[in-house]
């Protein structure tokens, strides 16, 4: 596996010394923001993980490997090329195989923060279960990699354009323990809370000790932490729900399915909400990476 594997030096150096490590994904690079903030937005997290004395490894496909940690040049490579693949499990292998550049899924970035050895990764909101699945069978690979590959996801919640209440049934299907960070209701990714109720936590070790207790009993699953976005810059429920649905009613008129749907519906709500979802969005992402720190402090 090793060959396709290629850490960057002080990532390398920082697993070896057991020193703090987060993994970034590179979907929300280049299928969820737009240009240029999609580009200020990778080097802020960075940022926000090297001042917590985190050494952030953001994670890609380029030149027919597995790129764990990279330079500014790689970065800037992601955020302004066109011709990027959006990488879940399935695609790695392709990828890979043509030598391609690939941003990377919650469900790929999982596969390759594993393989590295690093085990807590911060994202914005993990796929899941669509609306109206019973007739698309539309459930993100994210779940199914939830189940089978151990690393703590910090997300707020699970993206908002989604079904909550299905969402977290599969998790609950797949074995797939899911925490509220400080909050009785599940976060939906824009809003603080959602109607729907979820277990607690409040505590970073309390996160390592279940991580350390699981892998101890020999499941390989991973752990869900849903982090809200701080209230003051939430938009709220209620309010979001109606541009959601518009941006549904969209994606449905245009025959938008398949990998093509989460950056489509995203891209018509920053439309819909004149970019303050956008906004939102990146405070969302900045609170997970600030906790998937504390995390991988306690490790
Ligand atoms: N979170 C964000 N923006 C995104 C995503 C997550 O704030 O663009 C991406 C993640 O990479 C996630 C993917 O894995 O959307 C889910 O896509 P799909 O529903 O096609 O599995
Ligand atoms: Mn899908």
């Amino acid at each position: 596996m090793n060959d396709f594997l290629d850490v960057e030096v002080k990532v390398i150096q920082a697993l070896q010394a057991n020193k703090p490590v987060i993994a970034l994904e590179s979907t929300i690079i280049s299928h969820g923001m737009p240009y240029p903030e999609n580009i200020q937005v990778a080097k802020k997290l960075e940022e926000i993980a090297i001042d917590a004395g985190v050494i952030p490894a953001t994670i890609c496909l380029m030149d027919g490997k597995i790129k764990v940690g990279l330079n500014d040049n790689e970065l800037e490579q992601l955020a302004v090329s066109k011709d990027v693949a959006k990488v879940s499990r399935r695609d790695l292998s392709r990828v890979l195989a043509s030598k391609k550049t690939g941003a990377t899924t919650v469900a790929a970035t999982m596969i390759a923060a594993n393989l590295a050895g690093i085990k807590v990764f911060a994202t914005g909101g993990i796929g899941g279960v669509h609306h109206r699945a019973e007739a698309s069978f539309d459930i993100s690979a994210d779940l199914n990699e939830l189940a089978q590959t151990p690393v703590i996801v910090v997300s707020a919640g699970a993206k908002a354009i989604l079904d909550l209440p299905k969402t977290m049934e599969v998790l609950e299907t797949y074995g797939v323990p899911v925490y509220g960070y400080k909050t009785d209701n599940f976060p939906a990714f824009y809003s603080a809370k959602s109607n729907l109720k979820v277990d607690r936590i409040d505590s970073v070790e309390k996160i390592v000790k279940i991580f350390n207790t699981n892998a101890k009993l020999g499941f390989k699953n991973g752990i869900l932490i849903a982090n809200p976005i701080p209230k003051k810059y939430e938009i709220p429920y209620p309010e979001m729900q109606k541009h959601i649905e518009i941006a549904l009613e969209k994606a449905n008129k245009n025959a938008i399915k398949g990998r093509e749907l989460t950056p489509f519906l995203l891209a018509e709500i920053v439309k819909i909400t004149k970019g303050s979802s956008l906004e939102t969005n990146i405070r969302l992402v900045e609170n997970n990476v600030a906790l998937a720190c504390r995390i991988a402090k306690a490790f």
